[in-house]
């Protein structure tokens, strides 16, 4: 009996689990671009045209390969315009009655696999190296789920940076070496760019018709699109960029965006890449005495720590997560963020970039649009809808505990141990913003003063009972103690206008 072997737009792997239960000889695999996933929200357009260029370009794979492949594009007049749609059409096409499918990453779809008239089996995604179960034994019984230890168990578990069994050079974790300022020029000139080929440009249409109008850049279009395009763009981030990635992680600067992150989120979550294979290119480069090992350190980590621990804390937690508001913070989302104008220029180059580019890297995710979000009491859901909007690499079991733990401690600390909130004084150590903002950044109340710095203590004075007894917070509240009083009424009040104007949509 044929079956249907789902293959999602993120699940561009050829060792899928569902493709490695099913039979090539029998079954037939569904791929289907569909209006319900196209605007479940109001994706970044680039991050459409990539995932139905990679989809094309796997199904055309898949067939070489002597699959079966049942493809519907989005303008087919055929198309269901859903996932369960398009299974129960092609099911009433082949007379197949179940189907084969890689547990999708997001609760929304799970459910409507979960509530289809076929049976639908959801295999474990085995393209992590923690598996759902993995992560709830690691924390069955934890009082904290702290990120280090976790990353720890996932060094053992793939050898990574192992020497027998000691971590290698002798430490876990290197990040007392990395962070610097920013510094004064760039010697990389970016990520790998890929010129558009025929199926690109054929997707590119069909987006700009439909997709036109969302929030971002369509063109230019450079990503990657399938997996030796996504290995070229490996192989010249770990070349040109991983020795400095881990100096200048933290750091932003006005002309230069993407500094030396590498800019493979998209491709590793839509399977364009595995973790292993880019964890195992760093290592290499270290072993071979091209990149010291705090930068491969320091990357190996963001991906079999944060990443898989991210992904951890998504299914444990439950389809409720992106709901949770532990603050109560009910601001609606400021329109700077969808380009509306201000003079902080932290937030304008932020937000600037993510328009054309569907990417800003990840301490102007949490210390510019984040910080700001939770200093300004935005609520964490609309926070969340704008994350999972604006990035090319926003699937939620990665966008929502990055945003709603990570970012806007929604989640009353399950990740978090303390809010990430700063005043413009560590955007200023990190960036050249400052020097080009009309606010002055040394200014801490009057005229000028930067909003970061009145914020700042505007959140920690309204939040003082939740967070003054937090051990890493304390000395916050005795530095604000011992500030003048008049001072303090100064910062509150100012801080209050700003938040009133920024609420009335003033451009600030
Ligand atoms: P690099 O800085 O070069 O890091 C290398 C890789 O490490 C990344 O490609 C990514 O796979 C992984 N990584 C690093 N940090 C994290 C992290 N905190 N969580 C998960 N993986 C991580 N990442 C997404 O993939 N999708 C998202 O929707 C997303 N939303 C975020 C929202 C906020 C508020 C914050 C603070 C972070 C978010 N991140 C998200 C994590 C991180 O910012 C991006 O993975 C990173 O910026 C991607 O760019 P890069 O490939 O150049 O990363
Ligand atoms: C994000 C996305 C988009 C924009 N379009 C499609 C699509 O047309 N067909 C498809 O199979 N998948 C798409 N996706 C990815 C899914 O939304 C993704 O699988 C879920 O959000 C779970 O991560
Ligand atoms: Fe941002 Fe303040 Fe610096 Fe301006 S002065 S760039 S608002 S931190």
């Amino acid at each position: 009996m044929t079956r249907l072997v789902l293959v999602l737009g993120d699940q561009l792997s050829p060792d899928l689990s569902a493709l490695a239960k099913a039979d090539r000889s029998r079954d037939v695999v569904v791929m289907a671009e569909v209006a319900d996933e196209a605007t479940y929200v109001q994706h970044h357009p680039k991050k459409i045209a990539l995932i139905f260029a990679a989809m094309r370009k796997f199904a055309a794979t898949l067939r070489e390969d002597g699959w079966q492949v049942r493809y519907c594009a989005l303008d087919d007049p055929a198309n269901a315009g859903s996932i369960p749609g398009e299974l129960l059409r092609r099911a009433e096409e082949t007379g197949a009655t179940e189907v084969i499918a890689t547990r999708p990453g997001e609760w929304r779809l799970i459910g409507l696999l979960d509530e289809m008239p076929l049976k639908v089996r959801q295999l474990e995604d085995t393209r992590f190296i923690a598996s759902t179960r993995d992560f709830e034994d690691w924390a069955e019984g934890r009082r904290a789920l702290r990120m280090e230890y976790f990353y720890r168990d996932m060094r053992r578990k793939t050898g990574l940076l192992m020497d027998g069994d000691q971590p290698t050079g002798g430490q876990w974790n290197y990040d007392h070496d990395n962070r610097k300022p920013a510094p004064g020029s760039i010697d990389t000139g970016g990520p790998m760019q890929f010129t558009p080929d025929a199926v690109v440009e054929e997707v590119l249409d069909l987006v700009e018709a439909r997709f036109g109008n969302s929030f971002g850049d369509l063109r230019p279009f450079h990503f990657a699109t399938d997996p030796g395009q996504a290995r070229r763009a490996l192989a010249h981030f770990i070349r040109h960029a991983l020795p400095k990635f881990g100096d200048y992680q933290d750091a932003m600067l006005n002309d230069h965006r993407f500094l030396y992150h590498a800019l493979i989120s998209p491709y590793l979550n839509i399977g364009l890449l595995s973790p292993l294979e880019v964890c195992q290119a760093a290592e290499a480069a270290y072993r071979a005495g091209d990149a010291p090992l705090n930068a491969a350190e320091g990357f190996i980590r963001q991906i079999i720590g944060w990443r898989e621990y991210v992904r951890g804390i998504y299914f444990l937690e439950g389809p409720e997560y992106t709901r949770r508001n532990a603050l109560n913070h009910q601001r609606g989302l400021p329109w700077l963020y969808w380009g509306g104008e201000t003079r902080m220029n932290c937030l304008s180059k932020a937000v600037q970039q993510t328009r054309e580019d569907g990417y800003a890297h990840h301490i102007q995710r949490l210390m510019v649009t984040g910080n700001f979000a939770l200093l300004a009491g935005v609520n964490p859901s609309e926070v969340h809808d704008w994350y999972l909007r604006v990035y090319v690499d926003a699937f939620e079991w990665v966008e929502a505990p990055n945003v709603v733990g990570m970012s806007q401690f929604a989640d009353g600390g399950v990740i978090a141990s303390k809010p990430y909130v700063s005043s413009g004084a560590y955007i200023n150590r990190m960036s050249d913003y400052c020097k080009s903002c009309h606010y002055k950044v040394s200014r801490k109340s009057g005229e000028g003063a930067c909003p970061f710095n009145l914020l700042y203590w505007h959140f920690l004075d309204r939040h003082r009972d939740r967070f003054e007894g937090n051990a890493r917070m304390g000395n916050m509240y005795r530095t604000w103690d011992r500030m003048d009083a008049d001072h303090r009424k100064t910062v509150l009040r100012e801080a209050g206008v700003f938040l009133d104007r920024l609420g009335a949509g003033e451009a600030v």
